[in-house]
């Protein structure tokens, strides 16, 4: 969610999520050719998510095969995506809750198994919605949801944050992935098809808090970023992982959430704390997994 945009048009535009995803405005554009070759090689000339770099096949099936695009049911995922998600179990994606708001299952549909929104992957329908009962538009307070596949997917997982993982891979300094299909310049509307990382520092609670608001950033928010500025996730990025593995195991550490535009000096991204929630995301699916229906 940008930071930038008025509060009542960042409400009402994450309310008319699904359609601003086809409205011209945000509809995708295909990066150039030559571009797309490169990304193809697993090489970036220009600069992506912002600042980052595409993700290759061979990298994608080894590391990333958990990452999901959310797509608009009906859609074609190119132009349809308009967030990002993590499996964590062969029914559950974790994602953001401000990507969520007005949603009905059967408007939303995961992309699985791809790098590239264009081709490849399997589409999975969505049965049911979670978003954080607390959530917060406006200060995206507890920005985290969960979304039920209405088939189980046989792919690897990744692993909500432990206090443990928080220790080894959580810390301020410490560098973690942003991964995501969205867009690769500040307010640049420059959507790739292939999938994209960058790797951004943790920065300190305190760094973070004086660069933002007063209060802005909360115990249960994250930031990384570069104090100049250059390496961020972006628009359409929300609701994807901050991640790290250990001994090839990888967590989601961060879930996308917000910033004051993308990649600007002194203004980090913000991430949903993910060991913050691990009750709630514990709860959500031990809930929904005893339902009789
Ligand atoms: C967004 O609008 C968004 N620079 C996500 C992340 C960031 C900014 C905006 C962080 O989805």
């Amino acid at each position: 969610m940008w930071r930038s945009l008025s509060a009542a048009l960042a409400f009402s535009a994450v309310a008319a999520l699904p359609a601003l995803a086809q409205s011209p405005s945000f509809a995708h554009q295909r990066v150039e050719a030559r571009a797309l070759a490169a990304a193809e090689a697993g090489t970036a000339p220009t600069p992506s998510i912002v600042g980052g770099w595409a993700v290759s096949n061979r990298g994608y099936n080894r590391h990333f095969r958990w990452v999901v695009a959310l797509v608009t049911s009906g859609a074609d995922p190119f132009q349809g995506q308009f967030c990002g998600g993590s499996l964590i179990a062969p029914q559950w994606v974790l994602t953001a809750a401000h990507c969520l708001p007005g949603l009905s299952p059967s408007a939303v549909q995961v992309l699985t198994d791809s790098p590239l929104l264009s081709t490849g992957g399997t589409m999975i329908d969505v049965n049911a919605i979670y978003s954080h009962p607390d959530y917060e538009a406006g200060p995206e307070l507890n920005d985290i949801g969960l979304l039920h596949l209405a088939t189980p997917v046989d792919l690897p997982l990744a692993v909500p944050a432990t206090v443990a993982a928080m220790r080894a891979i959580g810390r301020p300094g410490m560098r973690l992935n942003a991964i995501g299909w969205g867009d690769m310049g500040d307010g640049a509307g420059n959507y790739p098809d292939r999938l994209q990382r960058v790797v951004v520092p943790i920065t300190t609670r305190r760094r973070c808090r004086t660069n933002y608001a007063d209060g802005a950033i909360t115990d249960s928010m994250m930031c990384a970023g570069l104090h100049r500025g250059g390496l961020d996730a972006c628009q359409g990025d929300s609701g994807g992982p901050l991640s790290a593995a250990i001994n090839g195991q990888w967590f989601v550490i961060g879930i996308t959430s917000w910033g004051d535009g993308c990649a600007r000096p002194h203004l980090p991204g913000v991430y949903t704390r993910v060991s913050h929630f691990q009750q709630w995301i514990a709860a959500t699916m031990n809930r929904h997994d005893s339902r009789a229906d």
